[in-house]
């Protein structure tokens, strides 16, 4: 197994609720290492293309007015088989769905308003850490 990295999202709901500390502390015991981190406010076409995959579907304008709708934490995890790792941790979409002790059974309020994103593949990972940082910023 490779090291990877893949692109985390502390999402609005969860850094209204001020959650940033307790999900970070279930990456790091997970053995994520958080190797770059920073706390934005989206603009709506910032948010707009970064979901961009998602257009066609009914809930886009929900999703990227929430992502858009207070601060987010942009960060990068990095560790053996990270991108897998992180979804593990991050549990299923639908909070109801999610496992136990995963962030979103613990923390997600609805499924559009689910806490966490993580990246869902090695290609998307590269993409999506090249849209919100750059290289001089991410230290391993
Ligand atoms: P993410 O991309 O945020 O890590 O989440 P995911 O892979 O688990 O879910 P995905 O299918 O990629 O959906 C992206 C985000 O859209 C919102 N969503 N809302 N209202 C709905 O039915 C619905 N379905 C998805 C969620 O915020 C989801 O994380
Ligand atoms: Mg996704």
């Amino acid at each position: 197994m490779a090291t990877e990295r893949t692109l985390s999202i502390i999402k609005p709901d969860a850094t209204r609720r001020n959650l940033t500390g307790k999900i970070n502390a279930k990456f790091e015991d997970a053995g994520l290492r958080i190797v770059a981190q920073k706390r934005v406010r989206l603009s709506l076409a910032q948010a707009e293309t970064f979901y961009a995959v998602h257009s066609a579907r009914p809930f886009f304008g929900e999703l990227t007015e929430f992502m858009a709708s207070g601060p987010v934490v942009l960060q990068v995890l990095e560790g053996e088989n990270a991108i897998a790792k992180n979804r593990e941790v991050m549990g299923a979409t639908n909070p109801a769905d999610a496992a136990p002790g995963t962030i979103r059974a613990e923390f997600a309020e609805s499924v559009g308003e689910n806490s966490v994103h993580g990246s869902d593949a090695p290609e998307t990972a590269a993409e999506e850490i090249a849209f919100f940082f750059a290289g001089l910023e991410i230290v391993g």
